[in-house]
């Protein structure tokens, strides 16, 4: 096991971070991650310019910051910035240069950015546009372009793929009502720019060629690995990212299954949302391989919002004919292994969230206010505060946080650091059921000054799950806890 200060936890950033839509890609010897940039408080997505985040491939709790990469207004369409920088890829081109494809929120057009480095800075290249000049987007029949995937095979040859599920009304994309009937791939020059080969429906949004209850919504995803072509997507659940796999770039997918769910729906045969085992909202993401090991990297929501996403990622279990199984939300994705069992955790890492009332889904329809009586994560201070410290606030009588794994040793005592109002006791147990006790830690917090619990704890040695739930009166706010 890796020592503490290494280990890596989900979400993987730091816990004043919010970057969604994180596509990982090995570039020399360091996984280099290319998200959208949300602002923690905003009411909106991704309202932030794009940075990058790198870790060793032998290390990946060791995540740098390595700068902003690209901003909105280096765009000659977005001079002002209004325009937000949704879910980017980035791709290596035959001429070793790294090309940034991004889509201004609802536009409808698609832009690339160019870098000799993998972390940038990037410089703006152009728009997608066939070869008379016009903009793919903006000719008659063409389909809306949305969160571009990029792949440039072995041969040499550029494949983009885009999509959304939903029409979009022509005021958001400046004239034009744009509607797709699923998931396109079209072909582009070895500029990385030019249409080269018109776009086609690779996957139908419904009917014939649909995949059944997992039918494409967005998030385009592509990566090939010994000799295959993985295309993970978001499905019209949109909490689920899904894959389908085909040995052509262009054609003949076949639906795989669930990678992995932000509350974790679809697993152990759960499909009711209600009995999720997080807060649902949209995810996006992308796989990456290395060394031996497959990963899904995904996003979750915090905050009572879906402008507040976080990433976290998961390895994946691949079966003996190749396919993969879901991957539950873990609060140790990248670590190799459960987390040390002694040691100082935040509460934020915790993988799993409800309340008395089971979960919701955050999205523009649902306001903060249907959550009242829900925890949820969030920070003191505004976005991109130095040394702010996240944790779940608001947890009431039967709400519940889960933490997945770590590797028990001689546990003895448990302490638990919270503020608020509560009056109660923190049941902890190694079951979502609340069976296996390891500890009961009695809590009655001061409103404003953080204050700590403590109980004697005991469970098996070995790799367990630990669940807390809070029953009493009042609420608290959980920063932190000690495994001793
Ligand atoms: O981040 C903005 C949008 O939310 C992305 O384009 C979608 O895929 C969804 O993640």
């Amino acid at each position: 096991m890796k020592k503490e200060a290494k280990q890596a936890f989900n979400p993987y950033l730091p816990e004043n971070e919010y970057i969604p839509d994180g596509e990982p890609y090995v570039f020399g010897d360091r996984v280099y991650v290319y998200g959208s940039h949300d602002r923690f408080g905003a009411p909106m997505f991704c309202m932030n310019d794009y940075v990058c985040w790198s870790a060793p491939v032998d290390e990946l709790g060791d995540w740098r910051y390595e700068g902003v990469i690209y901003r909105k207004k280096q765009d000659p369409k977005n001079k002002l910035g209004l325009r937000l920088l949704f879910a980017p890829d980035v791709a290596v081109g035959v001429d070793g240069r790294y090309y940034l494809y991004y889509a201004f929120d609802f536009l409808g057009i698609t832009g690339v950015a160019v870098a000799d480095e993998p972390a940038g800075p990037f410089e703006f290249l152009g728009h997608v546009h066939y070869a008379d000049g016009t903009l793919w987007g903006r000719k008659k029949g063409d389909s809306f372009p949305f969160d571009p995937g990029v792949l440039v095979d072995e041969d040499g040859r550029v494949y983009l793929y885009s999509g959304f599920y939903t029409p979009v009304p022509a005021i958001i994309t400046g004239g034009r009502k744009l509607q797709n009937r699923g998931g396109y791939v079209l072909e582009l020059e070895a500029d990385m720019v030019t249409v080269k080969e018109p776009e086609k429906l690779l996957f139908p949004k419904e009917g014939a060629g649909s995949f059944p209850n997992h039918e494409f919504f967005e998030a385009s995803s592509i990566r090939k690995y010994n000799g295959k072509y993985y295309f993970v997507y978001s499905s019209r659940h949109n909490h689920e990212l899904c894959y389908a796999v085909s040995d052509s770039p262009t054609n003949g997918f076949r639906y795989g299954g669930t990678l992995v769910s932000n509350g974790d729906v679809f697993l152990d045969g759960n499909e009711d949302e209600l009995q999720a085992r997080n807060y649902l909202g949209n995810t996006h993401g992308g796989m990456l391989c290395l060394n031996d090991k497959y990963y899904i990297f995904y996003h979750r929501q915090t905050n009572r919002s879906s402008y507040a996403r976080q990433a976290c990622a998961e390895e994946l279990v691949q079966n003996e004919d190749g396919s993969f199984q879901q991957a539950p939300m873990t609060s140790c994705g990248l670590n190799g292994g459960p987390l040390s069992g002694t040691g100082k955790y935040g509460a934020r890492i915790a993988c799993n969230l409800w309340s008395k009332h089971g979960v919701g889904r955050y999205d523009a329809k649902n306001r903060r206010k249907l959550f009242k009586d829900h925890p949820y994560f969030t920070q003191d201070g505004k976005d991109g505060h130095e040394n702010c410290r996240q944790y779940i606030a608001n947890m009431r009588d039967g709400a519940v946080a889960g933490f997945k794994y770590f590797d028990f040793r001689g546990l003895s005592e448990i302490c638990v650091m919270g503020r608020g109002t509560a009056d109660g006791v923190l049941r902890i147990a190694a079951d979502a059921d609340m069976k296996c006790e390891i500890a009961c830690v009695s809590i009655k917090t001061d409103k404003k000054v953080w204050k700590t619990f403590a109980a004697d704890a005991r469970i098996e040695d070995g790799r367990n799950s630990m669940f807390m739930r809070f029953e009493g009166g009042g609420r608290f706010d959980f920063l932190e806890f000690e495994l001793r």
